[in-house]
């Protein structure tokens, strides 16, 4: 059995709408996100630095959401959600899938620790104001990308679950500007899929 190491507002999201599009069972061990939970021994002996999202099957453990998504793509016989390697998309589906780990949270990581995480009197207005230009424009080849398609290479796939959920995030920090309509208009499509729906509201 797969079990997922969760905490809401995270990243383990991602694993939770995959597991739910595929259908395939799962459980979740549920953590707040709270020092006390991911900093505790037994997450730590999961994770080295006390992060989510980890995977465990069958007593084997994976981090690092890209990994584990495809680690659940290989080992589950689930290709439907990534191009064959001879299939024209697939090029573009391995760009976007690493760009959002790459490219697009490196400053939203530092939007949320300037905004959300650090007290007031830590936080630092120029680190802020360079992260969300930086975030801007990561985004806007994405924004280039989305014109005319629902997802990202056409059908939806795993590059979706990944730089999807990066551009939800983004839009909820009220980074996403209203200029970026196609981005927008792909916020919207990412929402309305009942496995995304359920993965976000996971507590
Ligand atoms: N690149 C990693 C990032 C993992 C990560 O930073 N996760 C965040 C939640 S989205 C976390 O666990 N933060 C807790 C902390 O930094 O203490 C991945 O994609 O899995």
């Amino acid at each position: 059995m797969l079990i997922v190491h969760f905490a809401p507002n995270s990243r383990a999201g991602r694993i939770i709408w995959l597991l739910e599009e595929l259908g395939l069972p799962y459980e979740v061990n549920k953590m707040r996100f709270h020092p006390e939970d991911l900093k505790s021994e037994t997450h730590r002996a999961r994770h080295p630095l006390g992060r989510v999202p980890v995977l465990e099957d069958d007593g084997k453990l994976i981090w690092e959401s890209g990994a584990i998504v495809e680690y659940i793509l290989e080992c589950h016989e689930k290709a439907d959600l990534k191009p064959d390697k001879r299939d024209p998309s697939f090029p573009a589906y391995l760009q976007w899938f690493h760009y959002c780990e790459g490219m697009v949270m490196p400053p939203v990581n530092t939007i949320v620790v300037q905004t959300v995480l650090l007290s007031p009197d830590r936080r630092d207005e120029t680190a802020l104001s360079q992260a969300k230009k930086l975030l801007t424009r990561a985004l806007e080849p994405v924004n280039r990308e989305l014109s005319g398609r629902d997802y990202l290479i056409g059908n939806f796939s795993a590059a979706d679950i990944m730089l999807g959920h990066a551009c939800f995030m983004s839009n909820r920090l009220g980074c996403v500007p209203e200029e970026m309509s196609n981005l927008k208009r792909y916020v919207d499509n990412i929402s309305s899929r009942p496995a995304f729906d359920l993965a976000i509201n996971m507590q």
